[in-house]
């Protein structure tokens, strides 16, 4: 016998979520765990974190220490997939937001088309007063008696209408607010947020109240009146003798869920390569629906000035060493006089090399910029350069069957993905990249000459996306085919090395 109001749509969402949530809490905390530390302060300034999940000191001196020296490794029995695989966890939790926000919109439009939403979302104000008594009686260790759930008591109705019209919504928002593609197009809408590190440690905050109602919810489905629970969620039923059967499938279904959440980490470790591939790809589908088309203008905001640039910087990449690159070095030395930087085209071999003095004599822009690693750090500056545009031109259009501008460093990857010899630190950007605004070749932060450990004497900044496409320690600027044919084929060293997707707009 079924009872309609339980419905099988309703019973399948709430196991869709609940695999959803696992994947999202579990990649979540693999993200989280390669910079285990919480700020408010949008420098990321070491030693004002609020919370931190690491015994690791800080250095206070800037251009040190490494943002990638600050990643601890989880178990892959705890994050998705475990193991200092930030690149994956990413992907992991783009992957399943992107599916616990359709399957919460098919829940929530079903639930105020068939009606079920008038015994969730409490009508009256003597909610208040009903749910006071059952959290006393919960408190006694007693449970209101199997009445007053109907089906849901009054504490239930308030705990679930905060979880699924205010907590995941926020959740949602915060998430969002992360990105760069969104940030540098809604520069306001960051803000609004406590900036990056305001978002970022309210998603945090958002994530342990919703492990605590899950707790709680899993807690008392088994503790007050489980035979009636039991039933509705698995057979929709008010049928309390199929209580067992229910109460079998109930363990069951939880077992092999674990598992499944278990399995999706090993089946990722097996072969990173490959699970970068699938994740990247089927992530990029929100990326495209969402991301892409929203162009950046930090050149034409006024949300972000210079009273908000920050007191630190962080940094990922240390400079050129003298084995790496004696050429940088020497050039440093000798006040960047014999520095150059190539602009070329691999498809017909032509290119130019431009001095320092060359370089700042283009065409100029100038604009305040938040940058944000992936790890989660971020810090506020005013950039100043060359539009990446502009610079190409010095080389003439874009040559016919150029599809990518590939950048490359005169320092080397940190390391490389499968230990090979380590090679020089290269981005690609696609052609709606390279064409924005914001996308430029800076020579000067803060109004002076660019710090060494932030990219000097030039380094990209790519405002739409993360940190790991802004080359530092620019070498050279090529047009490109395609990027399969350059390093693993990634269209980037953290692409390649830590299994970032190539679009890096959130
Ligand atoms: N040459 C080079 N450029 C690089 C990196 C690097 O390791 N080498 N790291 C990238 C990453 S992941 C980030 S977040 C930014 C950090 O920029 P910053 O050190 O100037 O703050 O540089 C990017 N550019
Ligand atoms: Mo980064």
């Amino acid at each position: 016998m079924i009872n309609p109001d339980f419905p099988l749509w309703l019973r399948a969402s709430h196991l869709i979520n609940f695999i959803l949530i696992g994947m999202l809490l579990r990649s979540g905390w693999e993200i989280l765990s390669s910079m285990p530390r919480l700020w408010w302060r949008n420098d990321c300034k070491p030693g004002t974190e609020w919370l931190r999940f690491t015994r690791r000191k800080l250095p206070r001196e800037e251009g040190v220490y490494t943002s990638l020296m600050d990643e601890k490794s989880l178990s892959p029995l705890i994050g998705l997939p475990g193991r200092e695989n930030i690149g994956l966890g990413r992907h992991w939790h783009g992957i399943s937001v992107m599916l616990w926000v359709l399957n919460g919109l098919v829940y929530v439009v079903l639930l105020f088309a068939t009606g079920l939403w008038r015994r969730i979302i409490p009508t009256s104000w003597s909610v208040f007063g009903e749910a006071w008594e059952s959290i006393r009686m919960y408190l006694g260790f007693r449970a209101p008696a199997i009445e007053h759930f109907d089906p849901y008591d009054a504490a239930q109705m308030l705990a679930y209408t905060a979880v699924i019209f205010v907590l995941a919504p926020l959740l949602i928002l915060t998430g969002v607010a992360m990105a760069p593609a969104v940030r540098s197009r809604f520069p306001w809408y960051v803000k609004l947020w406590g900036g990056h590190q305001g978002a970022r440690s309210l998603h945090f905050i958002l994530m342990v109240l919703i492990s605590a109602f899950i707790v709680m919810h899993v807690g008392l489905v088994f503790l007050v009146h489980a035979e009636h629970n039991v039933v509705h969620m698995v057979f929709g039923t008010t049928d309390t003798a199929r209580s067992a059967q229910a109460f079998t499938i109930t363990i069951a279904t939880v077992v092999a869920v674990v598992l499944f959440w278990i399995a999706l980490s090993y089946w990722s470790l097996a072969d990173r390569a490959r699970a970068q591939r699938f994740t990247a790809g089927v992530s990029e589908i929100g990326r495209r629906l969402f991301l892409n088309r929203m162009r950046p203008r930090m050149g034409r905001q006024n949300t972000y000035t210079d009273d908000d640039i920050s007191e630190f910087h962080w940094t990922n990449g240390l400079p050129p060493t003298e084995d790496e690159s004696p050429e940088w070095v020497e050039a440093r030395d000798d006040a960047w006089r014999g520095y150059s930087l190539t602009i070329g085209d691999d498809l017909s071999g032509a290119e130019k090399t431009l001095a320092l003095d060359e370089l700042t004599e283009l065409p100029r822009t100038s604009y305040v910029a938040v940058h944000t690693c992936m790890q989660g750090w971020s810090a506020t500056s005013r950039w100043t350069g060359v539009r990446l545009r502009d610079l190409l031109e010095v080389l003439g259009p874009q040559p016919e069957g150029a599809h990518y501008v590939l950048i490359d460093s005169y320092g080397l990857a940190q390391k490389m993905y499968d230990n090979r010899p380590r090679e020089p630190f290269y981005a690609v950007l696609d052609l709606d990249t390279v064409y924005e605004d914001d996308t430029i070749l800076a020579y000067e932060r803060n109004g002076t000459p660019l710090e060494t450990h932030l990219g000097a004497p030039a380094r990209l900044r790519v405002e739409s996306n993360h940190g790991y496409k802004h080359v530092k320690w620019v070498r050279s600027i090529r047009w490109i085919a395609d990027y399969a044919e350059y390093g693993d084929g990634r269209g980037g060293t953290r692409e390649d090395s830590a299994l970032q997707a190539f679009n890096g707009r959130i």
